[in-house]
């Protein structure tokens, strides 16, 4: 027994990641921790793959169902692609390897709402979940466990798993002990209550996970850190964006639709998601809050200069310096920072009661303002749809934000037609690039279609954006939405087949 394992019937389950891995079956189901390539099993999957190695190289199959919080690392994601055991994967993922084999065919990949996951698993719309892998901080002496840097699924794994294998991870701060906030409340319709949260701050659950002890097969000890890359530094462009955006807020504030502490925000991931909070701090706003899923190094930022009073989420992604800024103030940011499953952190009941301001980033846009956020040319996945639906259908206003143009100017980000829906027209309030802001609220699809040429395409195809919504409105059937069905994806056919979309 030791500090992080205090619990003596738990301890006494200790056992190697390659002991543990051998309890996995070919065809299980397997709920694992991690969230934005935070608080993922280190050690267990990394041997799982091994042994899924040599499995094969005898001529056996070995592939499992891997069900997560969202992205994971390439000890789990990569290691288990790599090997070719994932059959099946759900929800969000960014690993290019395990991208690889989605695209290519091999492996089935269901991309969910994160805010849906925990509830449809409990419906039994996901099927049996065979096993939890869940990574830990520490075990208390009366075996419930203080969670790791996320929270994600695991309290669903936990409790609707039959089995579980828990990793304590020693290079998880100890100090977290009390910072996240584990709701219990949630039940199956008809037998559901409101969830008690009116404020990003509030705490309605308990600090801890809880988990059935005769479910526990193994416990194993892992030490090592969360693998997430460096941001790059903020551009002109991602810079652009957040100025745009900061003076969109500032503009709704003089006209009475924002306080100055605006409301709960939510920021995607990624580039341009962090220099929009960078862009909040410069832009003089203090005491914000925040109601999201993911803290990136630019909200420990804000949070530090007073910009950011309060945040919710799920999940840290934290490059190794913003690791090493956590673990230095981790007493401040325990008082600010709460982390919830992610069935409370993107529950549609709870943006919309707080009045979330959604910020994601997205592959394109069309003219009438419906988001791709997750598929190259209409057939191959980039990450996920994440969070983004959750906050953008429910919250009080959604915000997209793309530079205008991907691949050095080949691909422009706003298209007659869309290849991929993820947020419909009816879910989209505001588009931002560098070139410029389009606010589509209470616009009708023509109004709308005029904005996002004017304001969010890049010069060098706004001329063919402005061509062919024209001969659209003369020509189409319907002059509602209009469209020339025949040429609305001519765009992407010609980036296909020539490597640009200009024509
Ligand atoms: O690829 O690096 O190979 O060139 O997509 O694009 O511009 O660096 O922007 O990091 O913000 O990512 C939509 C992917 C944008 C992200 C997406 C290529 C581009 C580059 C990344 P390269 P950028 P970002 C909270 C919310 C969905 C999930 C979500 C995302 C790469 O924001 O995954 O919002 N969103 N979750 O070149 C072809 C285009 C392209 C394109 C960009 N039109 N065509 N490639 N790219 N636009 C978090 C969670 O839910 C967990």
């Amino acid at each position: 027994m030791n500090e992080r394992i205090a619990h003596a019937g738990l301890a006494s389950r200790l056992v190697s990641a390659e002991q543990a891995a051998a309890l996995i079956q070919p065809g299980m189901a397997v709920g694992m921790s991690g969230f934005t390539g935070a608080g993922y099993p280190k050690a267990v999957p990394k041997a799982l793959a091994s042994r899924i190695e040599a499995a094969r190289e005898r001529g056996e199959q070995f592939a499992i169902r891997i069900l997560t919080g969202a992205s994971t690392a390439p000890e789990l994601d990569g290691v288990l692609a790599r090997a070719g055991g994932i059959e099946f994967r759900l929800p969000y993922q960014s690993d290019p390897e395990l991208r690889g084999r989605i695209n290519g065919g091999q492996i089935e990949y269901m991309d969910i709402h994160l805010g849906h996951v925990a509830q449809h698993a409990l419906f039994g719309f996901l099927g049996r979940i065979d096993l939890a892998i869940v990574e830990v901080t520490a075990i208390l002496p009366d075996g419930r466990l203080v969670p790791s840097t996320s929270v994600g699924n695991n309290k669903t794994w936990l409790d609707l798993a039959d089995k579980v294998i828990i990793e304590v991870n020693h290079r998880q701060p100890r100090a977290m002990e009390g910072m996240h906030d584990v709701y219990y409340g949630t039940a199956k319709p008809p037998h559901r209550k409101p969830i008690p949260l009116a404020h990003p701050g509030d705490r309605i659950g308990e600090p801890y996970l809880k988990v059935d002890l005769d479910k526990v097969v193994a416990v194993v000890e892992s030490d090592a850190p969360d693998r997430i890359g460096r941001f790059a530094p903020i551009d002109e462009v991602s810079r652009s964006i957040a100025g745009h955006l900061v003076e969109f807020f500032r503009h709704e504030i003089r006209a009475g639709r924002l306080g100055e502490q605006l409301l709960p925000l939510q920021s995607g991931v990624g580039n341009i998601a962090n220099a929009v909070l960078a862009g909040l701090h410069e832009g003089g706003f203090r005491g914000l809050t925040a109601f999201t899923e993911v803290i990136q190094d630019g909200m420990l930022d804000l949070i530090g200069n007073g910009t950011i009073d309060m945040a919710s989420a799920t999940s840290f992604s934290l490059s190794p310096e913003g690791v090493e800024e956590f673990a230095r103030n981790i007493d401040l940011y325990r008082e600010k920072i709460v982390l919830r499953p992610q069935e409370i952190s993107n529950h549609a009941e709870l943006v919309r009661r707080l009045g979330v301001i959604g910020m994601n980033g997205m592959v394109e846009a069309d003219l009438y303002g419906n988001v791709n956020s997750t598929h190259v040319c209409g057939t191959s996945i980039i990450n996920g749809i994440g969070g983004s639906g959750d906050f953008a259908r429910n919250g009080f206003m959604s915000c997209f934000l793309s530079p205008s143009t991907a691949k050095n100017g080949a691909i422009s980000a706003f298209v007659p037609m869309v290849s991929h829906v993820d947020h419909t027209e009816h879910d989209v309030a505001v588009l931002v690039s560098e070139q410029g802001l389009a606010d589509l609220r209470g616009l009708s699809p023509k109004q709308r279609a005029r904005a996002i040429i004017n304001n969010c395409a890049h010069p060098d195809y706004r001329p063919m954006l402005q061509d062919y919504y024209d001969r659209a409105l003369r020509d189409s059937k319907g002059r509602h939405t209009p469209h020339l069905l025949a040429e609305a994806l001519s765009w992407h056919q010609r980036f296909l087949e020539t490597g640009t979309m200009k024509a």
